[in-house]
C-alpha cells in the first residue's frame, strides 16, 4: 500500500515573520476563467526575527509578474515551488508588485476566489489568501488594504470588499469599478471580495454613542423576503456588545452576504461577513425555530469576531481558540441574554452542553483528540473543531465562573487595553484575566495544553453528630495520542445540597464565613476534600451546577435521589441532568438485555418521573421538552466499551414506545396545551411550546393508532410554519412503526408533496434529503437512489451534508449495516469529495473516528474502508491527516 507521509507543523517551531507588511493595494479584473490580480505590498524587515528570507506563500495561482522596488525580478532572483516564493537577500525596505491570474470558475474547493451561481466570493481563512496572490499569508502579519474591483457592470453590478467604499464609476466596454479602503489593519485571512448580481436589505442604525452606521444584508434576487431575521439579529448583536462588553462597531458600514456554496457556517471578514445561506435566509414558510435560533447565534458570532478575532487576532493558527472559544462563549451568552429570563438562559445552556457531549466528548476520546490549543497539525482546516470551538468556549466560561461577572469583564477590558491591534496568544488572554483580578491562573493553562475529557469522581459522607457533610472529589484524565500522563486541572465544581423537601440549604465551607446556596469548589489536586459545616439534615448533592466544567462527573446516585433532583433541583442544568442519568441507566441496561435476548421492560419510577415533569405546568415547555428527549444513540454508544448500533437503536426505541404507551393521555394533553395559533413568531416562548408539542407528537406516533397517525398527517397538511410541518413529517417517517408496511403509502405521498411544494427552496430540499437519510427505513441502497435524484449534487456542501453526512453520522443503525455497505458508500463519497473539495471530504472522513469502538466484525470492515481511502492517489492533506490518524 502506498500511503503518503503528511508533513506536520509544530506550535513550538513558531518564528516571527522576517518582514512586516504596512500596506497592500490590490486591483482585480474579474473574469470567471481568468481573474487578473495586481498587488502592491510595502514591507519592512523585522530585525527581531530569525527568518532572514522574504517568504511569500502561494497556491494554485499563476505568477505573471514580480517586481521588487521597481525592478523586474528574474527567475534566478527568487525560488518558487508549489507552496512558496522565497526571496533571499532582500533589502530592509521592500515594495513588491505581483501580478497573478486565477481560474475562479475551476475552483471547486470554496477556498480562495471562487464562483457560485455566477457570482464571485472569497474565503481566505485559514490559508486562502495565498490562492489569490503571493503573500506572507499568516495571521500575525497585519496590514492596511485598499482594493480596486473592476468587472462587467451587467454581470457584476455589485462590487464589495472590506471597509469603506471610497470611489466608484464606469469604465469602457460596459465595465465599472469600485474602490474600497479598510481603515483597520488586518491579517490576510480577513480579506474578502464579493461581486455579482445581488440585492440587499439595508438600514441605518444609531449606535449608543449617537454615530450612525449602515447595515446591509445581501442576497440573491428573490430572497429579500427572508432577510429580516438576520437584520434583526445583527442589530441585537450590535446593541448587546455595547451593553455587555462596552464594545462599539468601529466601521461606518457593516455588510452580510449570503451564498449557497460555503464550506462552513459563516466568515467574519472585516466589515464584509460572508455567510452560508443557511444562516441568513428565514421566513416562517421555509425555516424552523432551530433555523431562526441558528441565524441569531451565527450572525452574533461573526459580529462579535469584529473585536474578538479581528481587532485582536491570533499570532498563529495554534491559537485559533483564542478567537473561536471566546467568540462562541460570547455568542452563547448573547443568545442566553436575549431570551430575557433565567429559564430561557438555562435551556440555552443545556442545549449547548448537549452539543458538547454529543460531538466534542467523542472527538476528545477519539483519534483526532487534540488540546484546545493544538501542538501540531498537518492541515489547519482540520482544526476548526468542536474542541477548539465548543470546548474552547467552556474554557472561557470557566474563567467567568471562577472570576464572576465583574471579574470577567475586568479581564476582558484589560485584554483589549493591552492587545488591541495585535496578534496574540491564548497565554496573553489567560494572563489578562489573571492580572485584572490579581489571581494565579498558572495551573489553568492545562485546559489549553492537555487533551481528553477529565473525569471527576465524587464521594459524599454525612456526619450527623458533627453536622458536617464532606464531599471528596478526585480527578483523572484518560490518555490521548501523544499524551500518556495528565496533570491535574484547575476545575471549578459548582455544588448545592438539597434537603428532603427539595430545598437548597445554605452552605458554609469549613474555615470560611461566606454563606451561599451554590458554592464554587476549586478542585486543583488529584484528590481533595471539601467540608460543609452546620448541615443539620440528610441531603442530596447537586454537583456540577450549570455544567461548571467540561468534565464527566461520576457520582453513585440512587434512582430515588435522581428522581428527587429531577423534581426539585433549583439548578435547571442539574435537574435536567438527573433525568438524563435516569434515562441513560435504563438505556444501557436495555441494550444489554437486547444483546442477551432477554425480555425488555421499563420501571415505574422512571415513567412516573417523566410523567411528573411532562405535566408540571410550573416548568417552561422548552425545559420539559429537553427532559423528555432521551440521550441520543451516539451518546449511548459513547458510554459503552463496544458500541452495538442495532441494539442501541432497539433499546432506545423500546423506551420511546413504552413511554408513548404509558403516557399517552399526558402526551395528548401536552399536545393540546401547547398549540401556538396565530401569527408565527420565533421567540423562545413560542418556540418552546412548539418544541414540547412536537416532541409529544413524535412520542404519540410511537404507539400509534389510527388517530395519532392522523394527528401527525393533519398537522403536516395544515401547518402554517416549517417547524410544525417538518416535525409532523419527521414524526411520520422516524417512528418505529415506520418500519411496518402500514402507512407507507401516506408517507410516500407526503414526501412527494413536500418536494413539489418546496422544490425551489434549496435549504428546504436539504431538509427533505436529511429527513430521509436519517429515517430508520432508509438503507444504503435508498441513499444511493437519492444520490441519483436530480436535486442531489456532491459539489454543493450543504447538499452533500444533507444526505451523505446525515446518513453516515445520524443513522447509525443503518450506516453500520453488517455487510459493510455503509462503509463502502462512505469511502466512495470521501474519494469523490476529495477531488472536489478537500475540506468537506475531510469532514466526512471523520465519520469513522470511532471505528475501534465497534464490534470486531464491523471494525474489520471499517478499517478496510479507511485503508482504501488512505491508499487513494492524489489524496489531499486534509483527508490524509484524518485517515492516517484514525489508522495510527
Ligand atoms: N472563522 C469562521 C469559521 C470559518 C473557518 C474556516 C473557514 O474556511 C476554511 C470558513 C469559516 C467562524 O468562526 O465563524
Ligand atoms: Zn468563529
Amino acid at each position: 500500500m502506498n500511503i503518503a507521509t503528511p508533513v506536520t507543523i509544530y506550535r513550538k517551531d513558531y518564528v516571527a515573520p522576517g518582514f512586516w507588511v504596512d500596506t497592500v493595494e490590490m486591483g482585480f479584473d474579474l473574469h470567471p476563467q481568468r481573474t487578473h490580480v495586481a498587488t502592491r505590498i510595502t514591507m519592512r524587515r523585522n530585525h527581531d526575527s530569525a527568518e532572514k528570507d522574504l517568504v511569500l506563500f502561494g497556491e494554485d495561482i499563476k505568477l505573471l509578474q514580480l517586481r521588487m522596488n521597481g525592478v523586474n525580478l528574474k527567475k534566478s532572483a527568487y525560488s518558487l515551488n508549489k507552496e512558496r516564493l522565497v526571496i533571499s537577500n532582500a533589502p530592509d525596505q521592500v515594495t513588491l508588485e505581483i501580478e497573478t491570474a486565477i481560474a475562479a470558475d475551476k475552483n471547486t474547493t470554496m477556498s480562495g476566489l471562487y464562483v457560485s451561481n455566477g457570482n464571485f466570493f472569497t474565503q481566505c481563512e485559514a490559508e486562502g489568501f495565498r490562492k489569490i496572490t503571493y503573500f506572507p499569508d499568516r495571521p500575525d502579519v497585519m496590514a492596511s488594504y485598499t482594493v480596486m474591483l473592476r468587472g462587467d457592470k451587467k454581470l457584476y453590478p455589485v462590487l464589495l470588499s472590506n471597509g469603506n467604499l471610497i470611489e466608484q464609476g464606469d469604465l469602457d466596454d460596459g465595465r465599472h469599478y469600485a474602490k474600497w479602503e479598510d481603515p483597520f489593519k488586518k491579517p490576510s485571512y480577513l480579506f474578502a471580495l464579493v461581486a455579482g448580481k445581488l440585492v440587499c436589505q439595508e438600514e441605518k442604525y444609531k449606535l449608543k454613542s449617537g454615530r450612525q452606521v449602515l447595515l446591509q444584508v445581501w442576497v440573491e434576487e428573490g430572497n429579500l423576503d427572508k432577510t429580516q431575521h438576520a437584520m434583526d439579529s445583527l442589530k441585537n448583536s450590535i446593541r448587546w456588545d455595547e451593553e455587555r462588553f462596552g464594545l462599539e462597531l468601529d466601521l461606518d458600514r457593516f455588510m452580510i452576504v449570503a451564498t449557497s456554496d460555503f464550506n462552513m457556517g459563516a466568515m467574519e471578514n472585516k466589515g464584509l461577513n460572508i455567510f452560508n445561506t443557511k444562516y441568513v435566509l428565514a421566513n416562517s414558510r421555509v425555516a424552523t425555530d432551530t433555523d431562526y435560533a441558528g441565524i441569531e447565534s451565527v450572525v452574533g458570532h461573526e459580529y462579535f469576531h469584529n473585536w474578538t478575532g479581528n481587532r485582536v487576532t491570533c499570532r498563529d493558527w495554534f491559537q485559533l481558540s483564542l478567537k473561536e472559544g471566546l467568540t462562541v462563549f460570547r455568542d452563547q451568552e448573547f443568545s442566553g441574554d436575549l431570551v430575557g429570563n433565567e429559564t430561557g438562559r438555562a435551556v440555552k445552556r443545556i442545549e449547548d452542553v448537549r452539543v458538547l457531549r454529543q460531538l466534542q466528548f467523542p472527538e476528545d476520546a477519539g483519534p483526532m483528540a487534540h488540546p484546545v490549543r493544538p501542538d501540531s497539525f498537518v492541515e489547519i482546516n482540520n482544526f476548526y473543531t468542536v474542541t477548539v470551538y465548543e470546548k474552547g468556549s467552556e474554557v472561557v466560561r470557566m474563567y467567568y465562573t471562577l472570576l464572576g461577572h465583574e471579574g470577567f469583564r475586568k479581564g476582558m477590558d484589560l485584554y483589549f487595553q493591552r492587545h488591541d491591534g495585535h496578534a496574540v496568544t491564548c497565554d496573553d488572554f489567560r494572563t489578562a484575566m489573571a492580572d485584572a483580578n490579581g489571581r494565579d491562573l498558572k495551573q489553568f493553562e492545562r485546559w489549553y495544553s492537555q487533551a481528553g475529557t477529565p473525569h471527576v469522581k465524587a464521594h459524599a459522607s454525612y456526619d450527623a453528630n458533627a453536622k458536617t457533610y464532606t464531599l471528596n472529589l478526585s480527578q483523572s484524565c484518560p490518555k490521548t495520542a501523544g499524551q500518556a500522563k495528565k496533570l491535574p486541572f484547575h476545575i471549578p465544581v459548582a455544588v448545592g445540597l438539597i434537603d428532603a423537601e427539595g430545598n437548597d440549604i445554605p452552605l458554609q465551607l469549613q474555615g470560611e464565613s461566606a454563606i451561599a446556596t451554590t458554592k464554587i469548589l476549586e478542585l486543583k489536586e488529584a484528590q481533595q476534600s471539601f467540608v460543609f459545616i452546620n448541615i443539620d439534615r440528610e441531603v442530596t448533592p447537586s454537583i456540577l451546577r450549570n455544567f461548571s466544567a467540561p468534565v464527566i462527573l461520576e457520582y453513585d446516585y440512587s434512582d430515588e435521589q435522581l428522581a428527587h433532583l429531577l423534581a426539585h433541583d433549583s439548578d435547571p442544568f442539574c435537574r435536567w441532568e438527573a433525568g438524563q442519568r435516569l434515562a441513560m441507566r435504563r438505556s444501557l441496561n436495555l441494550v444489554s438485555a437486547v444483546q442477551k435476548g432477554e425480555a425488555l421492560s421499563l420501571d415505574d419510577l422512571f415513567i412516573q418521573a417523566l410523567r411528573k415533569t411532562l405535566n408540571d405546568q410550573h416548568l417552561d415547555p422548552a425545559f420539559r421538552e429537553l427532559v423528555l428527549t432521551l440521550p441520543s444513540e451516539v451518546m449511548i454508544a459513547e458510554e459503552m466499551a463496544i458500541a452495538d448500533p442495532h441494539s442501541i437503536h432497539t433499546a432506545r426505541q423500546f423506551v420511546r414506545t413504552t413511554l408513548a404507551q404509558h403516557l399517552k393521555a399526558d402526551l395528548l394533553q401536552a399536545y393540546q396545551d401547547n398549540l401556538t395559533p396565530g401569527k408565527y413568531s420565533p421567540d423562545a416562548q413560542s418556540a418552546g411550546k412548539r418544541a414540547l408539542k412536537n416532541c409529544a407528537l413524535a412520542y404519540l406516533v410511537e404507539w400509534p393508532d389510527a388517530a395519532t397517525y392522523a394527528l401527525a398527517h393533519t398537522q403536516y397538511q395544515e401547518a402554517e410554519n416549517m417547524t410544525d410541518r417538518i416535525a409532523a413529517l419527521s414524526a411520520m417517517l422516524h417512528c418505529s412503526s415506520a418500519l411496518d408496511k402500514a402507512h407507507s403509502k401516506t408517507r410516500k405521498q407526503v414526501l412527494a408533496h413536500f418536494y413539489k411544494e418546496f422544490e425551489s427552496e434549496a435549504l428546504v430540499i436539504d431538509k427533505w434529503f436529511t429527513l430521509q437519510a436519517t429515517a430508520p427505513t432508509t438503507d444504503v441502497e435508498q441513499v444511493r437512489a437519492l444520490m441519483q435524484h436530480k436535486a442531489f449534487s456532491m459539489s454543493n456542501p450543504n447538499r452533500a451534508r444533507s444526505l451523505i453526512f446525515a446518513f453516515c453520522n445520524a443513522n447509525p443503525a443503518r450506516f453500520h449495516a453488517a455487510d459493510g455497505s455503509g462503509y463502502a458508500l462512505w469511502s466512495e463519497c470521501v474519494i469523490a469529495l476529495n477531488k472536489l473539495n478537500p475540506q468537506v471530504a475531510a469532514r466526512l472522513s471523520r465519520s469513522m473516528d470511532r471505528w475501534t469502538k465497534y464490534p470486531k466484525a464491523n471494525q474489520a470492515l471499517m478499517k478496510a474502508a479507511l485503508q482504501k481511502v488512505a491508499a487513494t492517489k492524489k489524496l489531499s492533506k486534509d483527508v490524509l491527516e484524518v485517515v492516517t490518524k484514525a489508522l495510527a
